[in-house]
């Protein structure tokens, strides 16, 4: 008929290429059988701009946006790229890479800030939902903010009293947010040489919030115009998120909820039960999880569920509030970033609760084809759609908030109209690698110091370290490139550290479990993990965490034998799947505090050659440390690999490891 047009069907993902994770591809097939648009289909759609990819486009003005391709074949002689008033690539793209630090170093301090002030309510005793937990971690933290464990009685010292060290911690931490003088207090945890390069260079942060705040003014138009000074800000900022507001949110909130210690768990969304009502929880700040968890464990709640025909509660995380909850309390990981849409196409969501940071709005949309209640808790992050809630979360009535939400999940249990289809996967996995408890499991109860470590480093079991972090990106294939780079370093014998959605990837992967040594482990590492009882990928928390791995560095460096700075230990990081302005603040913080850093995919300063160079190549002669980039999963582990030799060979322990791998191989031969 002359009217019936011709419907094209809408370009859609291909399961298979958008993940490798069978769940993942079984979810978003049913999401596209039921019409349901997911990032994945967006993702085949929409290609991303070729010059913002490529940090080359200013809108600091209304005279932009500017934008100044690079040619193909690069650039021969001057390079005469402009915007209108004259700044040049160089500027364009460090502004730009500047303005997505001040957004990642804000984003992580805000949330360290948000505990801070939990943590005082908690100690004025204004809230009765949040406690001083970890006593012994408040003692440890309380020298470094300045505050004493004991006071002199009659000439006497005693023990001072906890509440009032706790509130003086509160209020101490709180002030580092916005003090008028002087420079962070956490400073002083890393290597004295370290602190003296950042001090050398005028790159001590002395306060969290001026350090963003200097950003956001250095970048305005026409304010600073050279690459190499606008990177020094960059450094001062993205120090006061990693040694400031990030590492004040782990230690507060393990002060809070407890320092984490190894247990087990499960991940990927085959952790959802469909005779149970499903919470997932979403974000990253644990003071609204931790809540949901004491609330979903209560019995009355629990007699509730019953109630409605449900036969538990079954709690699960996505993303770095899965990390959280996982560490402190075992609960499972329903999913990485890429993966939240998908656990409402499940059917089986009764209510998806987020905070900040990584939630889709489009999650709205998904919830709206089922009966998920989608809820919003945290003041500053709502959406427009009317269909969501707002449940504000306050810590004043911190309990009262949890017990609405999981008393609304409970009733919507009966509303399930959608058939319940929940992907069959999921792995074991060990977490909870704190600082403390690796010190612990590394050193044995009496020794507790991170000497093993480094002997095992020194006599090449262990050939070096790596931090492997960060997120997902829609952009390429799920979870491939997170596990390809780890299973390539561990099979070099490099221990891997990860924190946030690379340590869900590899709790997936059930590259969580001690006994994944022996499958993918090169002769030394596994032999260490065989004898240690630990996996060869430690997780060690959730994105605000990666401030353990900093520690986890100066521990070694500490333990001796390794040099005297972190720039010298045989440890490389890496963001095989970046996708956040928080990963450019991470990345910054690892490499300005002398840590080889590789991210995946792309950088946003390849349009800018001569700034990229100065990341990738002069800032190690500042700090140690150097950005780098490199999309071939298997050639990143292998840089990182070259990187971590190269400081074995500086420290003239590289002639130790050849020795071992022969003692291995001759081991062999004559087993065989
Ligand atoms: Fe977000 Fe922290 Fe990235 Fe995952 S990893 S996508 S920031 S949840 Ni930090
Ligand atoms: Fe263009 Fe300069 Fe304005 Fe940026 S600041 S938009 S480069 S005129």
């Amino acid at each position: 008929m002359a009217d019936e047009k011709k419907v094209k069907k809408p370009k859609v993902a291909d399961p298979v290429k958008a993940s490798m994770d069978v769940g993942t591809q079984e979810m978003l097939a049913r999401a596209q059988a039921l019409d349901i648009e997911t990032i994945f289909d967006r993702s085949v759609k929409m290609k991303p701009c070729n010059i913002g990819l490529q940090g080359i486009c200013c809108k600091n003005c209304a005279m932009g946006p500017c934008r100044v391709p690079l040619p193909k074949g690069g650039i021969e002689g001057e390079d005469t790229r402009k915007g209108l008033c004259g700044a040049t690539a160089n500027t364009i793209a460090a502004r730009n890479f500047a303005r997505m630090v001040a957004a990642g170093a804000a984003a992580h301090s805000d949330h360290g800030r948000c505990v801070a002030e939990v943590f005082l309510s908690a100690a004025r005793k204004e809230t009765d939902a949040y406690k001083i937990k970890d006593v012994n971690k408040l003692l440890a933290i309380a020298p470094h903010l300045g505050v004493a464990t004991t006071v002199e009685v009659d000439g006497e010292t005693q023990d001072r009293n906890i509440d009032e060290i706790a509130l003086e911690v509160g209020e101490k931490a709180l002030n580092e947010w916005g003090k008028a003088e002087g420079e962070l207090l956490y400073l002083k945890r890393a290597p004295e040489l370290l602190y003296e390069k950042w001090k050398a260079q005028g790159a001590l942060p002395r306060n969290i919030d001026r350090e963003i705040v200097e950003i956001m003014h250095r970048t305005h138009m026409g304010v600073d115009q050279d690459y190499k000074n606008i990177t020094k800000q960059c450094t001062r900022a993205s120090l006061a998120d990693g040694w400031g507001g990030s590492m004040l949110a782990t230690d507060l909130q393990d002060v809070l909820f407890g320092t984490p210690y190894p247990l087990q768990a499960e991940a990927n969304l085959g952790v959802m039960k469909e005779d149970h009502v499903n919470i997932i929880v979403h974000g990253h700040e644990p003071v609204l999880s931790e809540m949901i968890v004491a609330m979903s464990q209560k019995p009355e709640i629990l007699e509730y569920a019953k109630s409605k025909g449900a036969k538990g509660i079954q709690l699960g995380g996505i993303c770095c509030t899965a990390n959280e909850i996982f560490q402190r309390h075992g609960v499972p990981q329903a999913g990485t970033f890429l993966q939240q849409e998908l656990a409402i196409v499940t059917g089986a969501c009764d209510a998806m609760v987020v905070d900040i940071q990584c939630v889709f709005q489009n999650l709205a949309n998904v919830a709206e084809c089922f009966h998920t209640k989608l809820i919003t808790t945290h003041p500053i992050a709502k959406m427009e759609q009317d269909s969501v809630l707002h449940i504000e979360f306050d810590e004043h009535h911190a309990l009262e908030d949890a017990e609405k939400i999981v008393r609304m999940a409970i009733d919507n249990f009966q509303n399930r109209e959608q058939e319940v289809m929940i992907p069959p996967y999921k792995a074991s996995a060990v977490g909870g690698f704190s600082v403390e408890s690796t010190q612990y499991h590394l050193g044995g109860t009496f020794r507790g110091t991170y000497y093993t470590l480094n002997d095992n480093i020194i006599n090449g079991r262990i050939r070096g370290v790596a931090g492997v972090v960060g997120c997902n990106n829609a952009r390429t294939r799920h979870n491939e490139a997170h596990i390809k780079v780890v299973k390539e370093l561990i099979k070099n014998d490099v221990i891997v550290l990860t924190t946030g959605c690379n340590g869900i990837a590899c709790a997936m992967e059930g590259l969580l479990t001690p006994e994944s040594a022996a499958v993918y482990c090169g002769p030394g590492l596994s032999e260490i993990c065989e004898t240690v009882g630990i996996p060869p990928v430690l997780h060690m928390g959730s994105c605000v965490d990666n401030s353990r791995l900093l520690l986890a560095a100066t521990e070694v460096v500490k333990a001796g034998g390794l040099g005297n700075d972190i720039c010298d230990l045989p440890l490389a990081g890496s963001a095989p799947e970046w996708l956040s302005e928080q990963a450019i603040s991470i990345g910054h913080y690892f490499v300005s505090s002398g840590v080889y850093t590789i991210f995946g995919l792309h950088l946003p300063t390849s349009g800018a050659p001569v700034f990229h160079d100065y990341l990738s190549k002069e800032m190690e002669n500042i700090y140690g440390g150097k950005w780098d980039l490199e999309a071939d999963p298997i050639k990143h582990a292998q840089l990182m690999i070259a990187h971590i030799d190269k400081k074995r060979a500086a420290l003239g322990i590289d002639k130790a490891r050849d020795r071992v791998l022969m003692d291995m191989a001759s081991r062999q031969a004559l087993d065989a």
